[in-house]
């Protein structure tokens, strides 16, 4: 390189520099003297506000990244973050990013599989969460309220120090956060039992556009409806949930058993997808499916299949139901392991039994590996042949597998337009395409990303058509997004159809009245009506 080019290189990124902090400084100082108009002065509200050039900004963003792809120097950072101690910081935020005309994201527990609550290809500020955790649960009406940045584990902890006979029906990784969670559908290994978390949703807070906090009574009904399996990051910012609790027996059983393919899994499948979805509802077996050295010939691959299941009863009861069910699981009393509620809850997060209920307080702050996850919905059974073929298709692609999580029971009962959330009967499990590495770098993303899509393009003769439907806590930028245009609702319709099926329309209707300047969005939020129509209404 000659010195001339050198040296307006050196410049050029000189000039970079300068704009890309001046953009910062030049949101960092109208928001923050925004916020102070918008709070009380006693409140200290500059105390709550991360500006890229403080010393603690990296870590406050990291805490809460779970996805490690979302973590390199190329991806977008935020302008600020904000950390509100109490809910009126949240009402200052959501008007003062308004006003300035710059997108929030609200992050929760972090947990989105795309990053949608931290990342953004548009300058934006991180509305973060995670000081409004308050969970207070009162057994005599069987009622928690919990606020969004709470976590599942610190709920399912505050229950369990009240009542041993008490629980919720939400997901299985205790990390995970509330306000995501809740709002996305949140499922569970109670599904069949008690359906969704927002099946037992009886009130809840939300901050609107407009920075007004509104509950169930005020909201009204549709918006009401749309944040139980919408997704949250479309209407507002969900403050808090008010959920009605479900009785636990004091002991249930949990077993895991596992077979190769020389151990007869294919048979194992088949009479799976007869049996899980239709069992009894106190049972729920989730069905793991992984490409895995085989034992009988290390230079072949081969297909583990793992049942992992909880039960709300007891063992003997449980083994005498699966020897006439599900002769090939071939599951015996010393297979089970009878135990409380909380210890199950435990185990089924990895932990050993006889772990103390206390580590789902621990909130593993920034930690977080490479992360690609799919979804899709089958709704007849898959042949012998058709699950023979898939097996060559994973050992082919290499490291992704599959989790069948079945549905029926009280999923069947629950009409598919009683809450946002769709996908109720007719469907007999739901698939979640898995792949996780430890390697950086775009090389190896590429590798694993691709091969989740290739699985996922195989699959398309096995699942649901028309559309071809995804669950939103799964959220999969693939299946389709907006770029964030005023003409997005075609693209919105593509990705909204699969997530929300016939739900779709109702979410549009109670997204543009609640946000008809579409100031609450993401690559795949709800879009509004186009102007068209709005005009027509006014
Ligand atoms: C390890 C792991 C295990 C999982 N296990 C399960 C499981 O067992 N069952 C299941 O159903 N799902 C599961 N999920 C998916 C999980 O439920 C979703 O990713 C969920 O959206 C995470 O919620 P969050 O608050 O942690 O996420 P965030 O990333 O904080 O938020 C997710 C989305 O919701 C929006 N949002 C968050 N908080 C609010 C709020 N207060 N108001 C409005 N919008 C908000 C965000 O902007 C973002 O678009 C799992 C995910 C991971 C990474
Ligand atoms: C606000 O900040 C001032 C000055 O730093 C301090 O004296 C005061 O105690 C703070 N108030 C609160 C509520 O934190
Ligand atoms: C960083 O921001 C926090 C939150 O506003 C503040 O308390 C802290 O003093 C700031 N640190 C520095 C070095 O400015
Ligand atoms: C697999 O099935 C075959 C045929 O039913 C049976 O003979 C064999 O014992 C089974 N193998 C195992 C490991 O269960
Ligand atoms: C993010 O990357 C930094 C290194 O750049 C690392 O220290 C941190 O642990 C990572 N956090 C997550 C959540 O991936
Ligand atoms: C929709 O309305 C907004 C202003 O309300 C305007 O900026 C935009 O151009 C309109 N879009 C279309 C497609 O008409
Ligand atoms: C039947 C039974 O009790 N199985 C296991 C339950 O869990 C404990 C602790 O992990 C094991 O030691 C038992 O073998």
């Amino acid at each position: 390189m000659t010195q001339a080019p050198a040296l307006s290189f050196i410049l050029l990124l000189l000039l970079l520099y300068v704009s890309v902090s001046f953009a910062d400084s030049s949101i960092y100082n109208p928001f923050l003297d925004c916020l102070h108009k918008n709070t009380d002065p006693s409140d200290n509200v500059s105390h709550t506000v991360y500006a890229k050039t403080n010393v603690s900004y990296t870590s406050i963003l990291e805490n809460y990244i779970r996805n490690a792809r979302f973590n390199t120097s190329s991806t977008p950072k935020p302008s600020i973050i904000v950390t509100p101690l109490k809910e009126s910081h949240v009402q200052a935020t959501v008007i003062c990013g308004k006003s300035i005309g710059v997108q929030i994201k609200i992050r929760s527990g972090g947990h989105d599989y795309e990053g949608s609550s931290y990342v953004s290809d548009q300058p934006f500020i991180i509305l973060d969460l995670f000081n409004l955790r308050s969970i207070s649960v009162d057994i005599q009406n069987e009622i928690a309220v919990v606020q969004s940045g709470a976590t599942l584990g610190e709920l399912y902890y505050r229950i369990w120090e009240k009542s041993k006979v008490h629980g919720f029906p939400a997901g299985v990784c205790p990390t995970v956060g509330v306000g995501g969670h809740l709002s996305g559908g949140g499922y569970g290994n109670m599904l069949r039992k008690y359906g969704l978390s927002v099946d037992h949703i009886i009130d809840a807070t939300i901050v609107d556009v407009n920075g007004r906090i509104l509950n169930k009574e005020s909201m009204g009904e549709d918006l009401f409806w749309a944040i139980k399996g919408g997704g949250g990051g479309s209407f507002g910012v969900i403050l808090s949930f008010t959920l009605k609790l479900v009785r636990v027996p004091e002991i249930v059983t949990v077993f895991r058993v596992e077979k190769t393919l020389e151990e007869n899994a294919t048979d194992l499948v088949v009479q799976w997808q007869d049996v899980a979805p239709r069992t009894d509802d106190r049972l729920f077996m989730r069905l793991l499916l992984q490409p895995v050295t085989s034992k009988v010939n290390k230079n072949q691959k081969t297909i583990r299949a793992s049942v992992v299941t909880m039960f709300l009863g007891r063992s003997e009861e449980l083994v005498k139901l699966l020897e006439k069910e599900f002769p090939v699981l071939g599951l015996k009393k010393e297979n089970c392991n009878e135990t409380s509620w909380m210890d199950a809850m435990l185990w089924w997060a990895n932990f050993d039994l006889g772990t103390k209920p206390e580590v789902f307080l621990d909130r593993a702050l920034n930690s977080a590996q490479f992360l690609k996850r799919k979804s899709d919905y089958v709704q007849t059974p898959i042949s012998r042949d058709g699950l023979e073929w898939i097996w060559k298709k994973m050992v082919e692609v290499g490291k992704t597998g599959f989790v069948f999580n079945p549905y029926g029971g009280r999923m069947s009962e629950i009409p598919s337009d009683a809450t946002a959330f769709p996908h109720r009967a007719g469907n007999l499990f739901k698939i979640q395409y898995s792949v996780s590495w430890d390697e950086a770098g775009s090389e190896a993303e590429k590798n694993f990303v691709t091969q989740a899509r290739r699985l996922y393009s195989y699959m398309t003769a096995f699942v649901s058509k028309n559309p071809r439907s995804a669950f939103l806590n799964y959220r999969d930028l693939d299946i389709g997004t907006n770029n964030f245009g005023e003409e997005s609702f075609e693209e919105g319709e593509v990705y909204g159809r699969k997530y929300f099926n016939d739900n779709f329309k109702r979410l549009v209707k109670a997204k543009s009245a609640v946000d008809p300047q579409n100031y609450f969005r993401n690559e795949q939020s709800i879009p509004v009506l186009p102007n068209k129509s709005i005009r027509i209404r006014n």
